[in-house]
Formats: C-alpha cells, structure tokens, sequence
C-alpha cells in the first residue's frame, strides 16, 4: 500500500504519520511539504518533497493520500491526487460544503464512505468531538437544540503560532516568577482571546460557523438549531467545549451516562461520570488522545420538561479532532490493522 501525505511538517500531519505506522505498518510513505527537507519524527529520519512535484508528469502514484493542508493549497493539490489515482482525506474546509463530498467522522457517519467515494472531508476539530458525544444520544432521544461554547488550544492555529505561544508563556511566566517584571499578554500567552477565524457580516467567526454548518450536514439535519461561541485559550494542545443540548424527548441521565460508556453505541468516547468533571480537561485529553472525554452531564436547570443536559466535551484538537479521525475514515477503504483506529 502507497501512502502519501502532504502537508508532512505541519503538526496534523506528524500525527498522520504516527498513526499510519499503526494502522497500516506495511505502508510504504511518501511525504510532502512546501518544499523538499528532513523531517525527524521519533528518532526516524524522513524524505520530505516539495508538493509541486505531484505537479510533474512522471508524480508518484499510490492508494491514499492525507492533505493537511491550507484551503488555498488543498484547492490546487486534491483534483491531482485524485487524477493521479489515491483516495483522498482532505482535512482542510475546502471541500467539506460540497455536497457531493461525504463529510465524515468515524463512528457516526463513516458508512457513507464505500468503494465508489473517491474523496472525504475531514471536519473541524471542534465538530469532531461534540459529533461523537451527541449522535449516540441523538438515535435514542432525538436532537432539538444545541449550544456549544468551545475553549481551543493555540495548536489549532499551527505549528508557527504554537512555537510563539511556547516561547511567550516560557518568558513571560519566567518574568512573573522574578516578579516586578510585567508579563505582556499580547498573544496567546496567559490569554484567552475570540477565535480569529475571520468574521462575516453575520458577526460570527468562520470557526463559529464551520462548527453549526457542519453538524448540521454531518447529523444530515439541515435545520438542526445550533448556535456556537468559540474563543482561543492559552493552552498548548487540547480542545474543551461546553454543550447545552435540548432533545426531542425528556432524558434519563442514567440512560445517558449508559449510553455514553458503551463503547459499541458511542464509538471513540470515553464517558467521565461525575457532575464536577474529575479528569476532563485539557491535559487529561491528551492521555486519552484518540478519544473524546464527555462529562459534567447534568440538567439545565431552566428546564421544566426534563428534555435538556448541559455537558462537557474534550478532545485533543491534534489527534482526535485531525489526525485520528482521518485515519479511521480511510479504514473504511483500507481495513487498519489497530482495532482502536477502525472506524465501525
Ligand atoms: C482551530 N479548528 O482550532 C481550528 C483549526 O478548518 O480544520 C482547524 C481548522 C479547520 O483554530
């Protein structure tokens, strides 16, 4: 099996390269990037191409093809690789309005994904998580309405930002420690700033509306009522999003919790019980990097009919919410040989 990956440098596509060591340790790899360099990934050494290369007449072909890459360059880089032969996981928002091209996270909605699908969007890393937490629920309750606040890590903004967000923090909070220093909060450092995925003229930030529009199409609920706030906090890895949902039928928080913990209902989550949400946050996610944690399930207390929860949901932005998810779409293709990244 030829696999390639563009966009191999990026953090996503570091993950990518992890992942496909277990899923399918046979594969033979080909990388690329913005231009031809070394890539060292746990004491390996790779061969990194220059993405134009897959321009030329003579472009490698293969099986599968991972693009983490921006918009513009996913636009100029997945016809070809479809041309070119590979089935393609595109993780970018080019391709994900297309209604022609399934939109998919796995465990949800990865059935639509068979031979005849050439190309998969992978969602955002924030609908990623909160897909997984709600579409169990949704088969037994019915989903009415959703609000979503979410609390992303500095990783979500790329590996340049992340570095200046390390560097920030290091210095600044050196600074603090040798007090009468100021600590210069101007970036993301000891910050929690709006998403800055730019805003439209409906005041929401593209983050804010990749997050309603693709759950919308992901649930195939196009009317869905959804609403989402998304804002940056000062945390390197690790996405947190607080949830007010509303069912079409009254809940059972038992039922709920059950629901939740049966890994063959509520595939790739790990259900946390407890209304005070021991072990979920950021840093816990990362331990558990290839599931969303769901916890702090409890009522709304606004609620009379008992048709409402509010709940938290976490998952690492890198893994789960990028990296994970494009792998088990692609084992819908290509059967993987870890059971924890075949997607049902
Ligand atoms: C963030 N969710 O945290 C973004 C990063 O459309 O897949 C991923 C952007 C995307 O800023």
């Amino acid at each position: 099996m030829r696999i390639c990956i563009l966009g191999a440098t990026g953090l996503v596509g570091r993950e990518t390269i992890t992942l496909i060591a277990r899923a399918w340790p046979g594969a033979t790899l080909a990388l690329f990037a913005s231009r031809d360099q070394e890539l060292t990934l746990d004491g390996k050494s790779y061969e990194v191409l220059g993405a134009s290369r897959l321009e030329a007449q003579d472009a490698p072909r293969g099986d599968l093809a991972f693009v983490a890459l921006d918009d513009d360059h996913s636009k100029r880089y997945v016809p070809r690789l479809v041309e070119l032969g590979y089935r393609v996981i595109d993780k970018s928002n080019t391709y994900r309005a297309d209604p022609k091209v399934p939109l998919v996270v796995a465990g949800v909605n990865s059935s639509i994904v068979d031979d005849s699908v050439r190309l998969v969007a992978n969602p955002n890393c924030t609908t990623i998580p909160l897909m997984l937490a709600l579409s169990p629920l949704r088969r037994e309750f019915g989903l009415s309405e959703v609000t979503v606040s979410t609390y992303q890590a500095v990783s979500g903004a790329g590996i340049a930002a992340l570095d200046a967000f390390l560097a920030d923090a290091r210095d600044g909070f050196q600074a603090l420690d040798r007090l009468g220093l100021p600590f210069k909060a101007s970036g993301y450092a000891g910050n929690t700033v709006p998403h800055n995925g730019g805003t439209d003229e409906s005041g929401f930030s593209s983050e804010e509306r990749k997050l309603i529009f693709e759950s919308r199409k992901i649930l195939s609920t196009p009317e869905l009522d959804i609403s989402a706030q998304c804002c940056r906090v000062g945390v390197a890895v690790g996405h947190y999003e607080n949830a007010w949902v509303t069912f079409d039928r009254p809940v059972d928080l038992e039922r709920v919790a059950s629901i939740l913990s049966d890994p063959a209902r509520s595939p790739f989550v790990k259900h946390l019980p407890g209304a005070a949400g021991e072990g979920l946050s950021a840093l816990h996610c990362v331990q558990d990097r290839d599931l969303a944690l769901v916890g702090r399930i409890r009522p709304d207390h606004r609620d009379r009919d008992r048709k409402s929860v509010c709940l938290t949901v976490v998952g690492d932005n890198l893994r789960l919410g990028a990296a994970a998810n494009a792998v088990r779409a692609a084992t819908r293709w290509f059967p993987s040989a870890d059971r924890d990244l075949q997607a049902p």
